[in-house]
């Protein structure tokens, strides 16, 4: 899928700004058909944003349910006959759009754009009014998982409910993204996929393009970052070499513009979108990584996109300074945990050459207790395996050609102790295999690995825990003792290459003790100095991500002190005591960590 980009044959117009918003507590306005006239009673809300934490209104902050978002758009002159198109980024987690009162389509899940044909639809000249529906509910047939759970007793009143869900991270909801307009010619160019090659100093980059006439004529040139065209070719389908390529790397990222031309008969184009690309290969071998061919060493963090009163709304001074912050601290990489992050994100890291592993939103099957069975067929059942596939190629179609993804996550922390994992975690890794075969795969795990049933049919062990946190909590001296257990378990058991995707400890920015104790940010240095003293003795622990970038909004209790601490850097971005520890270690360590 194409992110909407100016070019020769092609505007973009951004719906982004304040538009009118109304919650539905009572669940009437489908009903009453609200999409049929201007929304009344409104507030205004900001878009991209979550609605949650953008007024005083507890019950809006923790409504469950649809909201209504409206905005009116006026088509230029320019647009006239032209093919129409409206694109939202992400709405969480449901939304059914309208124009003009008519549907022009609808979609399950939040994390991942669609779009819709609106030419029909719209007035050239005059007002047009988008009406958007928006629905936070969670069931065991979403991704992520939830339920809505009632109560059947006198201390809660008749109809009380609560949003239950098992992932660590506050259910925002709203517009998250952008939402825009654009129009192409009628005859357009409907995708591009590259994939690329080294051979030596040659890059060999392979491109197919799909246009809505499948005859048409394709013409694609290779511009390098001077704006020199280095190779072209024509055709729908083909392979370009590049002499003294210039190569994507880590923290040295060069990207090329792939600029694919539509023709018409006479050889005028017709259509034109430039596709920003990098050459260089991924491959697992052994118990290494390899980017080019050389050794890759993870060093990073699982992050979330979440900020002060924004919540997960795309924020780019945010995500500019989430950047700064990797480089400075000297990572190479992180994980989009716990879900697809927004186009504009990963647009950074192909930019910068951070390194990227992209996670579908599967979050949340587990019960942490071994015999809660999950996939059954009243919770993760057919129906859940068919969303999680259809998440899975939708992510793979928007994310293919970014050069910093090196890898997918399919799934966060699931039970993948139980036998009924096996079958479904064969369909879901053989589609992604079958999408993607130039990228290795891998299920982040929490089983522990001799109960663990899916790891062999994934290229890396990513491996959650938190010893001396949630298990023996206090208890630094057994870190080294029981990380070295568990990491040579699962390489012994499977003999791949082994990151550990999430460790670390909540530290309460401002508290300190010594010799340190849980919540302080000593106790958070020193539990992160005793797992790293056991990576560096173990040659196939190929990478470290720490839990987490920075503190995040969660739901509220007991365990959590108004969110997640377990941030490097405070949610305003401001680095704790162990962000140095990491700038240092990270530093030292170069390129690749010297483990003789
Ligand atoms: C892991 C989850 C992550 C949580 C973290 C924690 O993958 O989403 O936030 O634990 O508890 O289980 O801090």
């Amino acid at each position: 899928m194409l992110y909407p980009k100016e070019s020769f044959s092609r505007e973009v117009k951004e719906l982004s700004g304040v538009w009118r918003f109304k919650a539905d507590p009572d669940n009437v306005g489908r009903q009453e058909k609200w999409f049929a006239r201007p929304l009344t009673d409104t507030i205004p809300m900001p878009v991209p944003a979550s609605y949650n934490d953008i007024t005083q209104d507890m019950a809006l902050r923790d409504h469950i349910g649809d909201v209504w978002y409206e905005e009116t758009f006026l088509i230029p002159r320019s647009w006239n006959g032209q093919r129409i198109m409206l694109r939202v980024g992400s709405a969480c987690h449901h939304a059914v759009v309208w124009v003009n009162g008519t549907e022009a389509g609808s979609h399950k899940g939040g994390f991942l754009p669609f779009e819709m044909d609106i030419s029909r639809l719209v007035q050239s000249g005059t007002e047009n009014r988008v009406t958007i529906v928006v629905n936070n509910i969670l069931t065991w047939q979403t991704l992520p998982p939830g339920r809505i759970k009632t109560f059947d007793d006198p201390r809660h009143p008749e109809g009380y409910r609560i949003q239950e869900y098992f992932h660590d991270f506050y259910n925002y909801a709203g517009l998250h993204r952008p939402v825009k307009l654009y129009c192409t010619p009628k005859e357009y160019i409907r995708d591009t996929t590259v994939t690329t090659q080294v051979d030596g100093t040659t890059g060999l980059v392979q491109y197919a393009v799909q246009c809505s006439n499948p005859e048409a004529a394709v013409r694609v040139r290779l511009i390098d970052e001077a704006g020199v065209a280095v190779a072209e070719a024509s055709g729908a389908t083909g392979t370009l070499t590049v002499e003294n390529a210039k190569l994507w790397k880590p923290l040295a990222a060069y990207l090329y513009t792939l600029r694919v031309e539509m023709l018409d008969g006479e050889g005028a184009v017709l259509d034109q979108y430039p596709l920003s690309i990098g050459i260089r290969t991924v491959k697992v071998e052994g118990n290494r990584f390899l980017i080019n061919g050389e050794p890759f060493y993870f060093k990073g963090f699982g992050k979330h996109e979440d900020s002060d009163i924004k919540g997960k709304g795309l924020d780019q001074a945010i995500n500019v300074k989430d950047f700064n912050l990797l480089k400075w601290i000297n990572a190479n990489s992180f994980r989009t945990s716990h879900y697809p992050y927004a186009e504009e994100i990963l647009d950074m890291a192909d930019r910068e050459g951070i390194v990227v592993i992209g996670e579908v939103p599967a979050v949340g099957f587990t019960f942490f207790n071994y015999n809660d069975k999950v996939y059954t067929p009243e919770m993760a059942n057919d129906e859940t395996l068919a969303h999680h596939k259809d998440v899975l190629a939708d992510m793979i179609a928007r994310d293919k050609n970014h050069p910093s993804i090196v890898m997918w996550s399919l799934s966060n922390e699931a039970a993948t102790f139980q036998e009924e994992a096996v079958p479904y975690y064969k369909e879901v890794s053989d589609l992604a295999r079958k999408l993607d075969d130039t990228r290795p795969i891998t299920v982040v795990e929490w089983a522990l690995p001799d109960k663990c049933q899916v790891a062999h049919m994934f290229d890396v062990i990513c491996v959650n825990r938190y010893y001396s946190w949630y298990n023996d909590p206090g208890a630094l001296d057994l870190i080294g003792h029981q990380i070295e257990w568990e990491l040579t378990g699962w390489h012994r058991n499977f003999n791949k290459p082994v990151i550990m995707s999430e460790y670390g400890a909540d530290a309460i920015a401002g508290f300190h003790q010594d010799p340190p104790v849980m919540f302080t940010e000593e106790y958070q240095c020193e539990l992160l100095t005793r797992y790293h003293n056991v990576f560096d003795r173990l040659d196939f622990v190929i990478g470290e991500h720490v839990w987490a970038f920075a503190d995040f909004a969660t739901k509220q209790g007991t365990t959590r002190i108004n969110g997640n601490k377990k941030g490097i850097f405070t949610r305003q971005r401001q680095p704790k005591m162990a962000a140095r520890l990491l700038k240092d270690r990270w530093a030292q360590m170069g390129a690749y960590p010297n483990k003789e």
